[in-house]
């Protein structure tokens, strides 16, 4: 049967994606290969170099005593703040020396498969391009500030490293299934807005999608309306997520080492299989076998979300 995971994969190449699997048709610009890597990283204006410095400030006025400790000494680690938007040789070069990751520049949202067999090599593909003034607050495709400033610093964590290598890796069994959504939900509640308990009762942030914007920063491990449920691996890849609003649920991490775990023993194959063609958990629930650390109000939501005026409490 063409859709059986084979045990490991050869990722030296792009592999050919199985005929019957389900892709996004996504427009490949003509400048990019197969790769759909840049052929070099943009030359950034004043304006720009100006603009990642003026949100790196930004949230400098909210991370410390919100991120987790092993983002504030990746931000540290790789200097991220010494200024504009990094050049990715030096920066990669500084990962490297550390995990063995690299940064590589990407035009746009790059297709699924392609993505995968990125970090699967330890290369993380980052938007070739910055925000402007006028979308400061809100991107739709993720900006080379998000990719960097979100996702490098734990790219220097070793736990950390090899779970984003993991997960690119699982990735393309996923796609054989056709069952990447219950995988994505993964990687949204961990990847881009993850908490993690780092000692009783002090809840940080490590998710990209969460540090790399000031509002959420704050809600994320403060406000009342969100749940708060320490996190496992099959009930979050059951539960739906939405893209563009804060979080009305996050799952909290014990430790890296944990998540690291729970996610190589789950047997993914069986769990595929098991699986129906939707979630089986909105993204407000609360289960009888949830360990809850906070049970939201969910006001924010309530009051009418993103749009309303409503306010992130
Ligand atoms: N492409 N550039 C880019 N960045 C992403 O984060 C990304 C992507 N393509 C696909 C993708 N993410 C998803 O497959 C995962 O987030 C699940
Ligand atoms: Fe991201």
């Amino acid at each position: 049967m063409a859709t059986i995971a084979k045990p490991q994969q050869d990722f030296s190449i792009l592999p050919d994606l199985p005929a019957d699997v389900f892709t996004a048709p996504l427009k490949k610009p003509a400048h990019v290969g197969d790769d759909w890597l840049e052929p070099e990283q943009t030359n950034y204006t004043a304006e720009d170099h100006a603009i990642w410095d003026d949100l790196f400030a930004r949230q400098m006025q909210v991370l410390p005593g919100r991120a987790a400790n092993a983002f504030m000494a990746g931000l540290e680690k790789l200097d991220l703040g010494r200024g504009g938007v990094p050049e990715f040789g030096q920066l990669s070069e500084e990962l490297g020396a550390l995990t063995g990751w690299s940064v590589v520049p990407v035009p746009m949202l790059i297709p699924d498969h392609v993505f995968f067999w990125h970090l699967a090599n330890r290369r993380f593909p980052a938007g070739n391009f910055i925000r402007t003034r006028e979308t400061f607050d809100y991107i739709q495709e993720p900006d080379v500030f998000h990719d960097v400033f979100g996702h490098a610093p734990m790219l220097t964590d070793p736990v950390f490293a090899d779970y984003m290598q993991e997960y690119g890796r699982a990735g393309w069994k996923a796609m054989r299934y056709n069952h990447l959504k219950a995988l994505g939900a993964l990687y949204w509640y961990t990847v881009e807005f993850g908490l993690i308990e780092e000692a009783p009762g002090d809840i940080r942030a490590y998710g990209a999608g969460i540090l790399s914007g000031p509002t959420e920063a704050v809600f994320s491990v403060e406000a009342q309306s969100p749940n708060r449920i320490m996190l496992n691996v099959d009930r979050v890849m059951r539960t739906d997520y939405v893209i563009s609003d804060l979080q009305p649920t996050y799952f909290v991490i014990e430790s890296f080492e944990d998540l690291y775990r729970q996610t190589v023993e789950r047997d993914f194959d069986r769990l595929y299989r098991s699986l129906g063609a939707s979630f089986t958990y909105a993204n407000t629930a609360v289960i009888d076998v949830d360990n809850v650390i906070h049970q939201g109000t969910q006001e924010y939501l309530l009051r009418g979300g993103r749009g309303s005026g409503a306010k992130p409490v």
